[in-house]
């Protein structure tokens, strides 16, 4: 198949190019590298194509989609706290810039679109799995301009026969990931901090948890979804149903580290939440998903990883 990657080049955006690659597909990354990087693509692969460019450019988006069999739409100002911070902008790549990508799968009869949507649509809520059925309460505009996209999908699948795959992802961690904001993932900051010597903050006590998933597991089920001819049209949460607690992944990198960390605890981010677990049941039943990767083999291949980028920057 030839499939349009949006976001190819960042961090969820890249781990699927290289399956998609590995799984002999031909591929188009459409780029702007605004968070992405190009060395975090196989640049010499002769099945990669690299359109940098903007998916609020309606243009470059309806020529970077054309005569392709599927779209896998990642772009995004990933960043809750950029949308925050500039509402404007954020929405018209994360919205304008989805309706884009629908319009260009309608004009070039794309039926395949697979969306990276996120847990934050369900807000602070204190029910625990999360379900799909559970109330939606986006409170940001990140989360409100997923929650939109979504809409703007299924209006597309009822008016134009798209075949939709929608995924609410929660926390997703794995090499790649960038550290370099306050807002960064957990994971990738004390991955960071602890490789450096450096000391970490746990707003709160630590003993908030999260339901986090390591990104192979992320990208196989999206090449899947790419592949598959029928999945379920309606959005799934990708969790693994499992939680750890900020303390517990402590004590997993003090193992496999060895290092002492310095780590102190301060007052609680406002508006954060205590826990945050997936009921994951749609996305093992109608995608056949199964983690691979517990979140200790996961953050020690992450580990591994920023380790060895840290010593190649020496
Ligand atoms: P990322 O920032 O590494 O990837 C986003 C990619 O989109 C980058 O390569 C960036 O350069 C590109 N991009 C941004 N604006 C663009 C534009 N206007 N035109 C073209 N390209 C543009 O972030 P990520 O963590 O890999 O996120 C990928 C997707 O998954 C995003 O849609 C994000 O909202 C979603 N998501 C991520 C998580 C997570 O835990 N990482 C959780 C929920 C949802
Ligand atoms: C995720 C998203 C966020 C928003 C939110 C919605 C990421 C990176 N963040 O936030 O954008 O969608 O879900 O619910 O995907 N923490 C520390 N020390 C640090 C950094 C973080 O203690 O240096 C805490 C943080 O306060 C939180 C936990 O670690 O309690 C996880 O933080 P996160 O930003 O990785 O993820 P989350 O779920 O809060």
């Amino acid at each position: 198949m030839k499939i349009l990657v949006t976001g190819g080049g960042g961090f969820i955006g890249s781990h699927l190019v290289d399956l998609l690659l590995k799984r002999e597909h031909v591929v188009i990354v459409l780029d702007n590298f605004s968070t992405g990087k190009r060395s975090n693509l196989p640049l010499e692969h002769p099945q990669l194509k690299i359109i940098e460019g903007d998916i609020r450019d309606t243009d470059t988006v309806f020529q970077a989609a054309e005569g392709c069999d599927a779209i896998v739409h990642l772009a995004a100002v990933a960043s809750v706290q950029a949308s925050v911070d500039e509402p404007i902008g954020t929405h018209e790549v994360n919205l304008v810039g989805t309706v884009k990508l629908l319009e260009a799968a309608k004009q070039h009869s794309i039926k395949r679109f697979v969306f990276a949507s996120s847990a934050a649509i369900y807000g602070n809520t204190e029910v625990m799995p999360v379900s799909e059925s559970t109330p939606l309460s986006p409170l940001t505009p990140y989360a409100a301009d997923k929650l939109a996209s979504e809409y703007y999908i299924d209006f597309y699948r009822r008016q134009y026969g798209l075949s939709p795959a929608v995924f609410r992802f929660f926390n997703i961690f794995g090499p790649r990931q960038d550290p370099s904001s306050p807002y960064s993932g957990v994971i990738s900051i004390f991955m960071q901090r602890t490789i450096n010597d450096q000391p970490m903050t746990v707003f709160g006590d630590g003993e908030q948890s999260r339901d986090f998933v390591y990104v192979a597991d992320l990208v196989q089920l999206l090449a899947d979804a790419v592949e598959k001819q029928n999945p379920n049209h309606l959005p799934m949460n990708v969790g693994n149903g499992t939680q750890t607690n900020l303390n517990q992944l402590l004590d997993l990198i003090r193992d496999f580290s060895g290092k002492k960390l310095a780590v102190s605890y301060e007052e609680s981010r406002l508006g954060d939440i205590k826990h945050s677990l997936a009921d994951n049941r749609a996305v093992c039943e109608k995608m056949d998903y199964h983690r691979q990767y517990p979140v200790a083999l996961g953050l020690r291949i992450t580990y591994d990883w920023y380790l060895t980028k840290s010593e190649s920057s020496i």
